[in-house]
């Protein structure tokens, strides 16, 4: 018996490893209608390892803001003990995380190594993929390595659009900042496919990649994605090292020159938010503002990628101040989001991050909109909870295709009101 015991755990351990599992582990939506049950948030976060999916942080816990929060399976028992007697409304998202991040690899015909549009794809098989389809279509598409990441992984930029012989202004976007939103990867992905596709039967998308290039980062945060596959479904960060600190990475979407560390970002290397040691100090970051301040004279659109909250933000998230062109921003922002519901009613919500999401500093789009690109968002896409950053594979599709009606839905208003 006692062989039998030792035997299944050598085999669990042989069968992966590296990889860390999250069973029995809970992921709870507290509603805090009042200052009260802010500060019982708050009591939590001091007494038990507390991962917040939404908001990000324990700074942005306010009241009526819905906090979705995940517990590790040791404080569970005194997490929800503690949430039943305060009489504060609450409920269980997620009964337990393991089985959800098994179901959400649904797709039937999923095949580890071959590539797909409608699963989710390792950092091997998308780079495998970047490849040959910039190979496959170079009279479209070019393929650049904007630079390498903390563990020495490239990173690569697709250019896509019809070959003018001229140089064109370009929309810049980018997938794959926070390493655990995986349906971001899949939707840049997705519109590199579907841009290829319908070029020459879309009208739209036709006028699109004839008057303007699209820049797409399919992945910047290449090690932290890479880690979320071998290691840890929960990882957000890099993976840089900090003297002096034993826990690693950064948050890449507070490491950006604006308002750096001042709001919403914790200078706390262990914590989610880490804004990091300095601006910049991420070389996936670099890669990404250095080649943007390269070609900022032709880039006239900033997007960028993440998930989840269905929610269409523009600058700015670090000060309440408006962007200097608010109300088209706002409107730009509202004809996306409308378009988007069109297709299957997901509703978003829009608005600058400041008053949408939270106040927090060091964000891209707030970076690239005072660099002077003047359309800047972030979009967060599904969903808003039942599923969070485990978005089942049959969802991809869906996603995909709506968030690809808002996507062109900007780049076509950026056409038609090149400045
Ligand atoms: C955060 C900031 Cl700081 C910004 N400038 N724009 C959007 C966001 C929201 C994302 C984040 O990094 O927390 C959502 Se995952
Ligand atoms: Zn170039
Ligand atoms: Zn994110
Ligand atoms: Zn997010």
């Amino acid at each position: 018996m006692k062989l039998l015991c030792l035997l299944g755990l050598v085999a669990a351990v042989l069968a992966d490893p590296a990889i860390q599992r999250f069973d029995g582990e809970k992921v709870f939506r507290l509603k805090p209608t009042s200052e009260r049950a802010v500060w019982f948030m708050r009591g939590l976060a001091d007494i038990a390892t507390i991962d917040f999916w939404r908001p990000d942080s324990i700074d942005q816990v306010a009241v009526d803001i819905d906090v979705d929060f995940r517990v590790g399976v040791k404080d569970i028992a005194k997490i929800q003990d503690l949430l039943d007697e305060s009489g504060l409304e609450y409920e269980v998202l997620i009964e337990d995380l393991q089985p959800m991040i098994e179901q959400q690899l649904d797709n039937k015909e999923r095949s580890a190594t071959q590539h797909s549009y409608i699963k989710y794809n390792d950092m091997d098989t998308i780079n495998a993929w970047i490849t040959s389809t910039v190979a496959r279509n170079s009279n479209f598409m070019s393929l650049t390595e904007i630079g390498t990441s903390y563990e020495g992984r490239p990173i690569y930029a697709i250019k896509i659009g019809a070959k003018t012989g001229r140089s064109k202004p370009a929309i810049f976007m980018d997938c794959g900042i926070h390493a655990r939103e995986w349906i971001s990867p899949a939707f840049c992905q997705w519109f590199v496919q579907e841009a290829i596709g319908t070029y020459g039967s879309d009208p739209t998308m036709t006028n699109i990649l004839d008057t303007m290039d699209f820049l797409v980062v399919p992945v910047i945060n290449v090690d932290g994605y890479s880690y979320t596959w071998s290691n840890n479904r929960m990882w957000r960060k890099t993976r840089s090292r900090k003297p002096g600190s034993n826990c690693r990475g950064v948050d890449p979407n507070r490491n950006w020159d604006a308002g750096w560390c001042t709001v919403g970002a914790s200078s706390n290397p262990c914590a989610e938010t880490y804004c990091g040691p300095q601006v910049e100090s991420e070389k996936e970051v670099q890669a990404i503002a250095n080649f943007i301040r390269l070609h900022k004279k032709s880039i006239k659109a900033y997007l960028t990628i993440h998930s989840y909250s269905q929610m269409c933000l523009f600058p700015y998230s670090y000060t309440y101040d408006l962007a200097s062109n608010h109300n088209e921003l706002n409107k730009i922002a509202k004809g996306a989001i409308n378009t988007l519901a069109s297709l299957y009613g997901t509703q978003y919500t829009y608005g600058p991050g400041a008053t949408t999401i939270y106040l927090a500093a060091g964000g891209s789009d707030d970076w690239a909109y005072d660099l002077g690109i003047k359309y800047s968002f972030t979009f967060e896409l599904r969903d808003t909870g039942r599923y969070g950053f485990m978005l089942p594979e049959s969802q991809i599709k869906p996603t995909c295709e709506e968030t690809m009606l808002a996507i062109k839905y900007i780049a076509n208003y950026v056409t038609n009101n090149l400045y």
